[in-house]
């Protein structure tokens, strides 16, 4: 057990060791590319009516306020202040009053994050002692070999009955926990594959190369996942309750895999396709596990995971996360369209058509239908069918309105940002949509080459990483005021002080869904932020989080590059 009152000491040292006194000063704490839109916020509470900027001694900027803004539920006066001007590279000292803080341009601005994020993945890995070259400080060994997994009751047939065991190594962590779930796994899979087939060439990428391989340790765990004898694949593999807050070492609690779904089936599938692309050689065998499994899902499309219900069949219960979900529409379409560009069947056109979405919805694990329309987005127009033409114009167009719509808010908001002005934007896992919206807004950049759409995709980011309502840098081991205590059993049981580097924390819920173990200081929707380790609701982190990371900034590096 860490000591908390040691760990605090700790990080008052840390922030105390940049001397800086920016309570006030809202700003992107990672850097800036030099041709980047910049701006900073300042809270109500600093009345300077003015800000200069500083390098290496000498005033380079004053300014004032380019506007005014007032938060929509706490009434707060924030001001905001442009600074594009500053372009050439080199680290910055802000002045509001009494107050300053440090900035810096870079033509790498993003890269150290990049890699981090990916880096991320490798520290959730089961199954494997992490190597000190690559961890460093937090190399381990390995838990959870997973080589002895129970079939539940749940998961029960003629072929493997209960009690059967079975082998189900590698994958990655979920999240703070240390189960190994499909639908979330394969969402996140997805969702770097198909962003790093739009921002690279195999050829042209380093970054690209290192997401493959990262997936591939995931992809080899999926296999396992399914069951040979009908192409159905477990829900996830876990343990009947969650692990107190021990090293993966110190676990014994018994591994499960639970009832086959439809949703598992065909994140399955998708995760799988794209998984394929992303390498630089076909995979029939992959390809026919993924239609295995789309066969499997197609003739039981109500095989919806509902943890409740399966606890009132079957022993033992099972009390982990559930990533239930009662709408299948949105995997069908994404499985689907990754399946029909993978064979050119045309029945999986046919369902591409019943199952096309009305509008865009940003990604999420329970609704992966934007995951659809990136695979018909990404390959294009050219050459194909009528049939196919369609498709592709129906998704470009949903997808603009989408991020037209989105977009409107962003001149006119506290911390200049296209996401966040509304309070149902923040709940449970909230960063991430930051990280998402920027996504959508690259695809947008890359089919129109409309400039706005890149700047909305930096400032959702610049909102992550500091320019926001609690002046945290969301991302571990990034920026001066950062996660110290993430709800993550790794970070809590490894010995280290500082958590584990790269990884993208919930971020403010209002539903304060931890309020039993958590006292929040602000219910304010972007305020509800505490990092403390209980909280689980703000302060976990999860893989599905940290895919929009790497998606987001490492498509925004490939571009500022
Ligand atoms: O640690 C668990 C975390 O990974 C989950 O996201 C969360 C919600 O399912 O649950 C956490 O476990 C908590 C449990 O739900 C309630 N009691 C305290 C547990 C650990 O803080
Ligand atoms: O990210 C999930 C969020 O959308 C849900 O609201 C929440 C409650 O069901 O669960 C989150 O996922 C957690 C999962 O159930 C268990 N591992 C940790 C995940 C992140 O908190």
């Amino acid at each position: 057990m860490k000591s908390r009152i040691i760990l605090l000491a700790v990080a008052a040292f840390l922030s105390g060791s940049c001397a800086v006194e920016s309570e006030n000063i809202r700003i992107d704490q990672v850097g800036f590319y030099p041709s980047q839109e910049k701006t900073l916020t300042l809270e109500q509470d600093n009345p300077s009516e003015t800000v200069s900027i500083y390098r290496a001694g000498r005033k380079v900027w004053e300014g004032e306020a380019v506007r005014t803004a007032e938060s929509p539920w706490s009434g707060k006066e924030r001001r905001v202040f442009d600074f594009s001007e500053i372009s050439r590279p080199g680290t910055y000292t802000v002045k509001a009053g009494s107050e300053k803080t440090e900035f810096t341009v870079s033509e790498n601005a993003f890269d150290a994050l990049a890699e981090a994020a990916l880096k991320g993945f490798y520290h959730q890995r089961s199954g494997m002692d992490l190597d000190p070259a690559v961890a460093g400080k937090w190399a381990r060994r390995g838990g959870h070999p997973d080589t002895l997994v129970f079939i539940h009751a749940s998961a029960a047939s003629e072929g493997r009955p209960e009690g059967t065991v079975i082998s189900s190594p590698k994958g990655w962590y979920d999240a703070g926990d240390y189960n190994k779930y499909v639908v979330n796994s394969g969402y996140s899979m997805g969702l770097m594959a198909e962003a790093a087939l739009m921002f690279s060439t195999p050829e042209d990428s380093d970054r690209r190369q290192a997401i493959h391989e990262e997936l591939k340790y995931n992809a080899e765990w999926l296999y396992t996942m399914q069951d040979p004898s009908d192409g159905g694949v477990y829900h996830k593999l876990t343990n009947p309750e969650f692990e107190g807050f021990i090293s993966p070492l110190e676990c014994s609690k018994p591994r499960y895999v639970v009832q086959k779904s439809v949703t598992a089936a065909l994140d399955f599938a998708g995760a799988l396709c794209s998984f394929v692309e992303l390498g630089d050689s076909p995979d029939p065998e992959t390809i026919a596990k993924a239609e295995a499994a789309y066969a499997w899902a197609a003739s039981n499309p109500s095989a919806f995971y509902f943890q409740e219900r399966m606890n009132r069949t079957y022993d033992p219960d099972v009390s982990t996360g559930a990533y239930g979900d009662g709408s299948a529409s949105d995997e069908f379409f994404w499985a689907a369209s990754c399946l029909y560009r993978a064979t050119g069947k045309t029945g999986y056109l046919e369902d591409v058509k019943r199952y096309m979405p009305e509008s865009f919805s940003v990604m999420s694990w329970g609704n992966v239908s934007a995951l659809g329309v990136f695979e018909w987005l990404r390959n294009g127009k050219n050459g194909v069918s009528a049939d196919e033409q369609e498709i592709y114009e129906r998704c470009l167009q949903m997808l603009l309105e989408y991020c037209d719509r989105s977009m409107e808010s962003a001149e006119t908001s506290c911390y200049n940002s296209p996401y966040g002005n509304s309070p149902r934007d923040f709940y449970w896992g909230c960063a991430s949509t930051f990280c998402d919206q920027s996504v959508c807004f690259l695809y947008a950049y890359k089919l129109t080459g409309k400039a706005g759409y890149l700047k909305n995709a930096f400032r959702n980011v610049n909102y992550i990483l500091g320019q926001n309502a609690t002046g945290y840098c969301y991302v571990t081991g990034f920026g001066s005021k950062s996660p110290m205590f993430p709800h993550s059993r790794l970070c809590h049981s490894d010995g280290v002080v500082e958590p584990i580097p790269g990884l993208l924390v919930g971020g403010p819920n209002p539903g304060h869904n931890d309020k039993a173990e958590v006292t929040y200081s602000s219910s304010y929707p972007d305020e509800s932020y505490e990092d403390v380790m209980p909280s689980y609701a703000s302060n976990e982190i999860a893989i599905n989080w940290n895919a929009s990371l790497v998606a987001a900034v490492t498509w925004l590096a490939e571009i500022a590059e």
